[in-house]
């Protein structure tokens, strides 16, 4: 009889508390609610196709990309069910210009949320994977309804971050600082159920590397200098394929469970790169240190980065150490980019 048991996301999380005893069940029950709002928003997402949602919501969010309707759902549903729970102090979203305080109807707690209700979303019409990021931070001023400060703190600070892909399957993978775990959604009894404990990123032999490489000639010389000792392969021998979905929390989730590494460099056109750190980077970062990986904005690690504005961007390299490693020697060796850009471009 092969040793498995039927774990649910609430188990896992009240097993894990016992590994934070400060946490009080305030802090499974925050994961826990974001499990709940995970299976309405799969619902939804499974049946894109089916209810009129697919398409434009006819309005842009604060980063001017054009909303689409599931983007307005899923915020709508983390946003509703997590305000009233007296966890949290405010929380801070994509979709959303400012922090969103608790409201005073509802009593406020010692917690911040920040995420990205759905990454992605550019990919919701054609089928492909999409995700949601989130983190959670403990509120450091004495702010009841919180403040900016209680949301611009470094990844390092996080308590726990994780991501539900909706893919094939649907599944929400977090860390609260001791391992990374996935749970895969049992729609039928509509429960997570462990599924990949304690992942590692593999030491696999062959390991994609995941970049959009149509932006190749507007990339910092280092990061072409990489990218073309990875085709070349590596003085080990390694040989490496190209894996490219272009949803981040899909070729995260790919990088994560098959090794190698996912990069969304800074180019000519994105100085600071495409990608949020506060809710996209640093959630990342965390698990992939905690599953025994690096993330890097080619220069530093992403935790280590001190926020100053909500939705700042920062270029991304995370997966396996030894890559993220090679991609910051690059761009060491490389020196400063900016007149080798230019001067570098095609003429
Ligand atoms: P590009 C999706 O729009 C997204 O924000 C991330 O999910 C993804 O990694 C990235 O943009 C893809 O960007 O420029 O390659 O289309």
């Amino acid at each position: 009889m092969t040793d498995t048991h039927i774990v649910t996301i609430a188990r896992h999380i009240i097993d894990e508390e016992r590994r934070h005893p400060e946490a009080r069940g305030t802090f499974s029950d925050i994961l826990t609610d974001i499990a709940l709002a995970a299976k309405v928003i799969s619902r939804q997402v499974n049946m894109a196709g089916l209810v009129d949602i697919l398409g434009g919501a006819g309005r842009r969010n604060v980063q001017g990309e054009a909303v689409q309707k599931l983007d307005e759902f899923a915020q709508e549903v983390i946003y509703r069910a997590m305000d009233h729970t007296g966890y949290l102090c405010c929380m801070v979203s994509e979709e959303l210009e400012d922090f969103i305080p608790i409201p005073d109807k509802f009593p406020a707690g010692e917690y911040v949320l920040v995420f990205d209700p759905l990454d992605g979303s550019s990919n919701i019409d054609v089928n492909v994977s999409i995700g949601t990021i989130f983190s959670v931070y403990k509120k450091i001023t004495d702010q009841e309804r919180g403040s900016l400060r209680d949301c611009l703190q470094p990844g390092r600070d996080q308590l726990a971050a994780g991501y539900v892909v909706y893919g094939s399957s649907t599944m929400m993978v977090y860390t609260s600082g001791s391992g990374v775990h996935g749970f895969t959604l049992d729609p039928s009894i509509g429960e997570f159920i462990l599924s990949h404990p304690n992942i590692r990123i593999p030491a696999a032999r062959l390991r994609p590397y995941s970049v959009n490489e149509g932006y190749a000639l507007r990339w910092d010389p280092g990061v072409r200098k990489f990218v073309q000792h990875l085709k070349s392969g590596l003085e080990s021998g390694e040989a490496f394929s190209s894996r490219y979905i272009g949803s981040l929390v899909a070729d995260f989730h790919r990088t994560l469970l098959r090794g190698g590494i996912f990069l969304y460099p800074a180019d000519a056109n994105n100085p600071s790169g495409k990608l949020r750190l506060l809710y996209e980077a640093s959630p990342l970062a965390m698990i992939a240190e905690a599953a025994g990986g690096r993330a890097s904005d080619g220069r530093r690690d992403i935790v280590d980065i001190q926020p100053t504005e909500l939705h700042q961007r920062t270029p991304l390299f995370i997966g396996s150490t030894d890559l993220v490693d090679l991609a910051e020697s690059h761009i060491a060796s490389a020196g400063d980019s900016d007149v080798a850009l230019a001067d570098d471009q095609p003429k």
